[in-house]
């Protein structure tokens, strides 16, 4: 897979091959970029020798944007056109993924060959190492908003198609959500224990501090709530408007959800505290396209309440025309991004940090669209899922499941323990993140994987 991942056969030393991508000059190819990064990685792409034409995100196009590199964050797409403008002298040449943030401390990198047809059949001459790999120029998707003429946040794109009459750029939201999110110091169950492991025995800069949303830490119900309703209390629910506790001070954990009806124009506005360190969100919504209708960074860090007094006062502007469409979008650190999408499909929908070990540990919230009656309903037997006491249900090889290779009944697996049992909440988001890295894995595929060289 990666061009840096090191064999040994005797004493030879051999790399895998580098993958390399075949054009003809003077012709115009579409690139479809996706990130798995699993980590706080936005990686910066582009071409040696050329521009790229960016016409997507998300599988939802946009006017053509031409930019020297972009940057591509965990769960994001781009789609390019090449244009392979070389039609004298050819050569090949490098395109390049370079890892930022947490992918920069190791200073991961890969690339592939551009190799024109015709061309001599070697290598690119330039180095590949990390610090050649800057590109400069145009970039479109700076993770913390725009610092310069250069940078071009991915709110600037326009959609290709005119907004229509459904009102989500222009009219009044019916609901409005302000979700602060960030690290915070609190003792968790999730790696440290309150009493027996807290957070201040552990040397600072070692740390981890749990990822919440409006300071909860959400963690999934033990039944699935779309094609089981009844089976997850109402009790296992809330958000910072029924939140018992002062969660600034004591942990909070619970299924984070917050509800609208079917129909509602809805308006979430993310805000990225940046209080305890410099990272980044990318926000992935299931089920809609949202329209990322404002971005900006403010400072090194802010508050939900920062950006509440803004917007009352008007200072927060937002697009009202061609907001491009997208289901992914990274919150700048110190800022906030402002997103609204019509709910149209009833049911219940997981709204997320894209970084695998963020949303295991909470950072994360369902939004149910529409009453239970509203839903689609499960086909016929479809697998149930629920806390399972063995003791209470012994298996019987006689009741085999697969009997006649169809299911007598519908089937009952294990998931994930109810809230008030015994089980350690390490155990519990241990197998949250199995059946999250789970899904994560069959909605994304790699592009580019990055090795450090
Ligand atoms: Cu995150």
């Amino acid at each position: 897979m990666g061009a840096y991942a090191e064999f040994k056969d005797g004493n030879r030393t051999i790399f895998t091959p580098k993958a390399s991508f075949t054009v003809e000059g003077g012709k115009r190819y579409r690139f479809r970029v996706i990130s798995n990064a699993l980590t706080v990685c936005p990686i910066q792409i582009s071409v040696d020798g050329h521009t790229m034409t960016v016409i997507a995100s998300d599988g939802s196009p946009f006017q053509p944007f031409e930019a020297e590199s972009f940057n591509i964050l965990n769960g994001e797409r781009y789609d390019f056109i090449l244009h392979a403008n070389q039609t004298t002298n050819l050569r090949n040449y490098w395109i390049r993924a370079r890892g930022q943030i947490m992918c920069g401390f190791n200073k991961a990198h890969q690339v592939a060959v551009l190799r024109y047809a015709g061309a001599p059949d070697v290598e690119p001459p330039e180095l590949t190492d990390w610090d050649s790999s800057i590109r400069g120029g145009i970039l479109l998707n700076p993770w913390n908003g725009a610092s310069s003429d250069n940078e071009i946040e991915i709110t600037r794109m326009r959609a290709n198609v005119s907004d229509g009459d459904d009102g989500v750029l222009t009219s009044v939201p019916d609901k409005k959500f302000y979700f602060g999110m960030d690290f915070y110091k609190v003792d968790s169950y999730i790696v440290n224990h309150p009493e027996y492991y807290p957070l201040y025995v552990v040397d600072s800069t070692k740390r981890s501090y749990p990822t919440q949303i409006n300071r909860i830490s959400s963690r999934l119900p033990a039944s699935p709530p779309l094609s089981q309703y009844d089976d997850v209390p109402e009790s296992e629910y809330c958000n910072e408007f029924t939140v018992q506790k002062n969660c600034a001070k004591q942990w909070c954990s619970c299924v984070h959800k917050v509800d609208v009806a079917l129909g509602d124009l809805v308006e979430l506005i993310f805000v990225d505290e940046g209080v305890l360190r410099e990272a980044n969100h990318p926000i992935h919504l299931h089920g809609f396209k949202f329209r990322p209708v404002a971005m900006k960074k403010l400072n090194r860090s802010t508050s939900v309440s920062e950006v509440k007094e803004l917007d009352k006062k008007g200072q927060i502007i937002r697009s009202t025309s061609r907001a491009p469409y997208k289901d992914t979008i990274t919150v700048p650190s110190g800022g906030y991004v402002v997103l609204r999408f019509r709910a149209d499909q009833a049911g219940m929908w997981f709204l997320h940090c894209h970084i695998t070990s963020h949303t295991s540990n909470g950072m994360g919230v369902i939004v149910q669209v529409g009453d239970k009656s509203e839903f689609p309903k499960p086909p016929k037997n479809f697998p149930r899922c629920g806390s399972w006491n063995y003791a209470d249900e012994p298996y019987d090889e006689d009741d085999d499941h697969e009997k006649n290779g169809e299911p007598s009944q519908p089937l009952v697996v294990q998931c994930i323990n109810p809230p008030n049992s015994s089980v350690p909440q390490s155990y519990m988001s241990s197998r949250m993140l199995v059946l999250i890295a789970g899904i994560l894995s069959v909605l994304i595929s790699s592009a580019f994987t990055l090795s450090v060289e």
